[in-house]
């Protein structure tokens, strides 16, 4: 079953170097929402450079542009991808790029800023990526330059690669001095550190509000420094940083 999953998803998502994916033991660790389902499949789409590159100096309209044709194409992708993988009689769950109210949106969001379910943390237990210093899912690939999508399946597939548990980001800091809301500490992440340790999502969330509200009249929450900086994401950590 397992070879039959691999080959609907080779079909489905071309090699070409935008793509990344993998499959993840997330026995444990879901939401009681999720009762059924204990593996995940992660899928990663790229983020073009030349845009990212572009908001070094802070968001801009071409980001957000992509950030939201991004979203819609996973959307499309996983909903195929579940849907081939239902014909082979494995039930699977699709969680797209954003969470939506009736399935993984917490009703406590405004006081917490946490979902029910996190991509970042299929990611990881599927080996492709960890947590960096300002909580974004560093991929060994493209760096932080990816959005997510996810799918829940209810069938013990066996992941390609060993999870990370602990950040690789070493004595690198460049995200952390970056961001225009010191949202970060420094602190590095592993599994057994919860995300206000060592990031605040108030601050990050206020600061994107006001960078957005600059050219955009809408209520916004759109900043991204710290994908466009991240040296993981443009050539890969230097080895010196990275000890
Ligand atoms: C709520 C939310 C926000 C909030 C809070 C952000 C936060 N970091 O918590 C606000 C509004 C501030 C925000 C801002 C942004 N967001 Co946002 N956001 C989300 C959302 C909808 C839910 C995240 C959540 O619930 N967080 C709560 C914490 C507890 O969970 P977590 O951060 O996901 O991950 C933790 C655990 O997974 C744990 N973990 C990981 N592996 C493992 C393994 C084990 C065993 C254990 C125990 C734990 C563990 O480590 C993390 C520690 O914090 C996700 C989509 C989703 N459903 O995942 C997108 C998402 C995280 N956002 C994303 C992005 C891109 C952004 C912005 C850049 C927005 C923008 N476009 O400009 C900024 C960047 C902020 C940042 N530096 O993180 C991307 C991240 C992509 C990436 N490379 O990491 C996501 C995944 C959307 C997507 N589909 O791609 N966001
Ligand atoms: S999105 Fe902006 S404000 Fe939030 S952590 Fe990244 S750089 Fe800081
Ligand atoms: S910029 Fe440096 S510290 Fe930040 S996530 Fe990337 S590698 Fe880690």
């Amino acid at each position: 079953m397992q070879d039959k999953i691999v080959e609907i998803i080779s079909k489905r998502i071309p090699d070409d170097g935008w793509h990344i994916w993998g499959f993840a033991d997330l026995s444990g660790l879901l939401h009681e929402r999720f009762k059924g389902y204990s593996h995940g499949i992660t899928i990663g789409k790229r983020l073009d450079d030349a845009i990212m590159d572009s908001v070094v100096k802070g968001p801009n309209i071409q980001y957000y542009d992509l950030y939201k044709q991004t979203n819609a194409y996973l959307s499309d992708l996983v909903t195929g991808l579940a849907s081939d993988i239902e014909g082979l009689g494995v039930k699977g769950l699709v969680i797209r790029p954003n969470s939506s109210p009736d399935l993984d949106r917490s009703p406590d969001y405004s006081r917490t800023l946490r979902h029910r379910f996190s991509h970042k943390m299929v990611g990881t237990r599927a080996g492709l990526g960890w947590i960096g210093k300002t909580d974004l899912f560093i991929s060994r690939k493209f760096g932080p330059r990816l959005r997510l999508a996810s799918i829940l399946v209810d069938y013990h597939l066996r992941p390609l690669a060993s999870p990370l548990e602990k950040s690789l980001c070493g004595k690198c800091n460049i995200c952390v001095d970056a961001c225009p809301a010191g949202a970060a500490s420094g602190k590095l992440w592993n599994t057994r550190i919860d995300r206000d340790e060592f990031y605040d999502a108030f601050k990050c969330q206020q600061k994107a509000k006001e960078l957005s509200s600059e050219w955009r009249k809408q209520d916004d929450e759109i900043c991204g420094i710290c994908i466009a900086v991240c040296p993981v994401g443009k050539k890969g950590l230097p080895e010196s940083k990275h000890s």
